[in-house]
């Protein structure tokens, strides 16, 4: 049993190249594992802004088709929100396939539990951001976003985005990356030592005597895609043209953990 993951491909109109990228791979996949022995889990910022399961612009119906296939073949597919695409609900999940797990979910490979997590809760020293974040998280606030016109949610989420670009130029790196003890808190409280989050686009594993964490890659310049079988982590990339070209033969490996 082999299971992929991504994160933060931020799929919009504004990167048709991502999306052929996407659509490729999702056929490449699908055509490699007939067998029922693969898995995808994307943990979140699937997409750039996600307004609601009603909105349904034109580039995104090869996206829901690849995925929609991929998971009628037998590849089980998984999803958990990111920050941008929070308002995903059961309605995009039907029309893909997808099983919505919650923000930090336990998988077992034989050895190890692994936690899986879009990793924007870890943080911490943005408290402005975890504000936020937990207002955008409550049903509350979510129902009333929903239950807006779709131009007007498009509208708000331009204007947060906006907000948050201008509040990002003025916070530290530091405060925008991970806080360790916020990641060793989640781990001793799901009795795990492996972590696999992404969000803080920097792509990496970090390794030391207490735990391990595998940070996905965000699609930009270089798509990504890590896999999880019983023995391993990896994570491959290549850049967006050369993966356009020689499909997953082009993806190098970048980041190792053996379990
Ligand atoms: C991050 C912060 C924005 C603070 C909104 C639908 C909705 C997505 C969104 C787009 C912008 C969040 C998700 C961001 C942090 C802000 C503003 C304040 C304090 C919608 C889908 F609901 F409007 F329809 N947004 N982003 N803020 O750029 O990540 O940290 S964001
Ligand atoms: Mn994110």
């Amino acid at each position: 049993m082999i299971r992929y993951l991504i994160s933060d491909l931020h799929l919009s109109d504004k990167r048709p190249d991502l999306i052929r990228a996407f659509v490729q791979m999702m056929g490449e996949l699908t055509n490699k594992h007939p067998d029922n022995d693969a898995e995808l889990y994307i943990i979140g910022d699937f997409y750039e802004a996600w307004i609601g399961d009603d909105y349904q612009p034109d580039w995104n119906q090869p996206i829901e088709a690849c995925l929609r296939q991929l998971s009628d073949a037998g590849i089980a597919l998984f999803f958990i929100h990111g920050n941008r695409d929070f308002l995903i609900g059961n309605e995009w999940c039907q029309r893909v396939g997808a099983t919505l797990l919650t923000e930090q979910t336990l998988i077992h490979s034989p050895t190890h539990p692994i936690l899986l997590t879009h990793g924007d809760e870890y943080c911490q020293e943005d408290t402005e951001y975890q504000t936020f974040r937990t207002m955008v998280r409550t049903p509350e606030w979510q129902q009333q976003i929903l239950s807006m016109p779709l131009e007007k949610r498009m509208a708000l989420a331009a204007q947060l985005r906006n907000d948050s670009k201008s509040m990002s130029a003025e916070k530290s790196q530091y405060i925008m990356d991970v806080t360790p003890s916020s990641v060793q808190e989640s781990l001793t409280r799901n009795h795990t030592k492996v972590v696999i989050h992404g969000h803080t686009h920097r792509p990496a594993f970090h390794i030391n005597e207490h735990y391990a964490r595998c940070v996905l890659g965000d699609w930009d310049d270089q798509i990504w895609l890590a896999y999880l079988d019983d023995t391993q982590v990896c994570q491959l990339s290549c850049e967006v043209d050369t993966f356009l070209t020689k499909g997953l033969n082009g993806l190098q490996p970048v980041h190792h953990l053996t379990l």
